[in-house]
């Protein structure tokens, strides 16, 4: 016995004495922003009026009577969610339309007048009962802006809101996350066209006390909103976080909708005074209601696999939404690419090259906070420097020559947001070769790089707020991907399909028919004057290996097409270039398309840079045949174009016309309208 002791104590000696940890970085988050990091990736559920009214942004006069799902299983959503290896499932309980998917006590407008399980279904209710079963947390989308209900814009509004909110909070079990939409009313800017009852949207609904009641009635859920407070948009629907992201922001500062949140805000503030950490959100197709017309647009895996890389990736959680189709069920396409994701993810991360090699640091805190830590699953185990010491290097020596790709590195962000600056660099015949210079590392930042063979790489921490401390260090070597071919068409119709940077073969069908190696070879660019379907894949002769298939609408070429305007640059409007833009000066492009057509519809692309202006939110279409008697076609509202730019498509019956106007009626911002293209669609289809 005596033996033992002093072997203990030995071998306590050799460790040296245990060293206190650093002191926190402020802002450090709650306890209930800690759980939802270790969620990292959950899926949001769009599913409500909008499924069945084919609209992004129901007007909120819809019928009840119309929400008729044939087959709706929520299981389904579950076990899709769960074998994707999400962690959760948001549902847009009530969106901008008014429309409850529960039996709500305080309006006539939800699934109980709804012919839906004979007006006794509780659609909440049975996701509740899905998400216990496979092991999901639920959480909560409320679109504070209400089309449908009468009182919005007064105080009584804020009542029943928060009565609603008692409803959702009460009686469906715990709640993980509430998430508020900053889109609303207001005179169009950056929320409804066709909303005219003004709402301040700091001050409207009483912020403070929403917040005060989710958090009484469930405290362990994250808020959501542009402003947090427990968790922050991202500030795009691309999925994307950028590349210095910051979980610290000027919370104060912020409120749900506020116009200039995106620039601003939207990657946090290095010195942001609370932890309010991103999340990403994104569509698996286009929209975020389904819509058949976008079957074939359903996100292809090297889209989602950059959505993944650049939010996760990037100290954000990931959000990715399913527009839950009429039957009641995530639609089969969205299944397929949504597995194939995760596959590939498990594929990517399946070797953790870090666990064979040698770690080291130029400092060490002591004992407990070692450079090996960084290898350890726990993660509440780190690696920490000396307090002061900010400028440390860590160097990973495999034991052979290695081919990588992948590099991770995780902040433990339990003591805050700390490294500022950061260099990867891997050891070649000629000498430390840089392959990253980065900023932010936060709860997780993954590098992607070309495969670089070498057999030691230096992580270099150069600038931090305090000392450093990495929960985990990873290195992997993901397996090639081949990604579908990229498509460009210019003014006459020709056709130019590559694959950057590679030299695979190409093959492409022009029947809708799905491409293999023997359909039509791509040897140079191809005219295409009609209106037709491409389909075109990628093929690697030395591995055998196919892409995924691009699929791609065509319409008639506008190689006849004229703008009829002086401006130089409003030709920029049909060039078919979706870079390019042209800014009215009239708010409309009338366009001669050369020979008299028959339409069934147009296509409106805003442009697409960021922070773009003259975004048009509502519209008139008209045609002519000859240039002065103009014929109205449609009028209407692209509905959350600002927040998610793509392009538009409006359908009519089918009319002869031989010039096209497209004029705003109302953009974004009040400044005149802009086009990055404008189409027509010639099939009846
Ligand atoms: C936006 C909404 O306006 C969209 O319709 C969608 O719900 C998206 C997640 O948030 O702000």
């Amino acid at each position: 016995m005596k033996k033992l002791l002093f072997l203990a104590l030995i071998i306590c000696a050799c460790q040296g004495p245990e060293v206190a940890p650093p002191a926190p970085v402020y802002p450090i988050p709650s306890e209930r922003q800690l759980a939802w990091h270790d969620l990292e990736y959950y899926g949001f559920v769009h599913f409500n009026m909008n499924t069945f009214s084919d609209m992004e942004w129901g007007m909120g006069d819809e019928d009840p009577a119309d929400f008729n799902p044939t087959a709706l299983d929520t299981r389904q959503w579950a076990k899709v969610a769960k074998e994707a290896g999400m962690k959760g499932i948001i549902i847009t309980a009530k969106h901008h339309d008014g429309f409850c998917l529960w039996p709500s006590a305080y309006t006539e407008h939800s699934v109980k007048n709804s012919p839906w399980k004979g007006g006794k279904g509780d659609l909440i209710q049975e996701l509740r009962e899905a998400c216990d079963e496979f092991g999901l947390e639920m959480g909560i989308y409320y679109s504070p802006w209400d089309r449908n209900h009468a009182d919005y814009g007064t105080p009584a509004y804020i009542t029943y809101m928060r009565n609603q909110l008692t409803e959702l909070l009460t009686n469906y079990g715990e709640i993980f996350e509430v998430w508020f939409d900053g889109a609303n009313g207001g005179t169009g800017y950056y929320g409804g066209a066709n909303e005219n009852r003004y709402v301040d949207k700091l001050t409207y609904y009483d912020w403070p006390n929403i917040y005060a009641l989710v958090r009484e009635l469930q405290p362990g859920a994250v808020l959501f909103s542009d402003g947090g407070p427990d968790v922050r948009w991202v500030g795009n629907e691309d999925g994307y976080a950028y590349e210095t992201t910051w979980s610290n922001l000027m919370r104060d500062s912020v409120y749900a909708g506020m116009p200039e949140y995106p620039e601003k805000y939207a990657s946090g503030q290095e010195d942001g005074t609370h932890w309010v950490p991103a999340e990403a959100d994104v569509s698996i197709r286009p929209g975020w209601y389904y819509h058949e017309y976008e079957d074939h647009k359903v996100k292809t895996l090297p889209q989602l696999l950059d959505i993944y890389y650049n939010s996760i990736g990037r100290n954000a959680a990931l959000l990715i939404n399913f527009p839950v189709d009429r039957r009641g069920l995530i639609h089969e396409k969205d299944v397929e690419q949504i597995m194939k994701l995760s596959t590939k993810i498990k594929e990517d991360f399946a070797v953790d090259l870090a666990q064979k090699a040698k770690l080291s640091a130029s400092n060490e805190r002591g004992r407990g906070f070692e450079i090996k830590q960084v290898l350890n699953e726990d993660k509440n185990k780190y690696w920490a420097a000396e307090d002061g010491v900010i400028h440390n290097e860590i160097i990973i020596q495999f034991p052979q020559i290695q081919s990588i790709n992948r590099f991770m590195a995780q902040e433990h962000i339990a003591l805050g947001q700390r490294v500022k600056a950061f260099t990867l660099e891997a050891k070649t015949e000629k000498g430390w070769e840089l392959i990253h210079n980065g900023t932010t590392i936060g709860a997780k930042r993954i590098l992607r790089f070309e495969d670089v063979d070498t057999d030691a790489l230096r992580f270099t921490i150069t600038d931090a707020k305090a000392s450093p401390t990495i929960s985990r260090i990873g290195v992997f070597h993901a397996p090639a991907l081949l990604i579908e071919p990229l498509l460009k068409r210019d003014k006459s119709g020709a056709l130019t399909l590559n694959v950057p940077g590679s030299n695979v073969d190409i093959y492409y069908t022009l029947d809708g028919s799905n491409p293999s190696i023997s359909s039509l070879k791509y040897e140079r660019p191809v005219m295409v004057d009609q209106a037709v379907q491409l389909k075109a894949i990628s093929h690697d002769p030395v591995t055998g290996q196919l892409s995924e298939i691009l699929v791609q609408d065509l319409d008639m070429p506008k190689a006849k097409w004229k703008v009829i305007h002086n401006d130089p640059n409003a030709e920029k409007a049909i060039d078919e270039d979706p870079n390019t833009f042209w800014q009215s000066t009239g708010d409309e492009l009338i366009v001669d398309l050369g020979e008299v057509t028959t339409i069934h519809g147009f296509t409106y692309l805003p442009p697409q840079n960021r922070y773009m202006s003259g975004v048009i939110e509502r519209f008139v279409f008209q045609s002519s045949l000859d240039g002065r008697t103009w014929t109205d076609r449609a009028l209407g509202e692209f509905s959350n174009i600002y927040n998610n730019p793509i392009e538009q498509t409006i359908r009519f019956d089918g009319v002869d016309a031989r010039y096209i106007r497209l004029r705003a009626l109302g953009t974004t911002d009040g400044l005149k309208g802009s086009f990055a293209e404008l189409g027509v669609i010639t099939r009846d289809n």
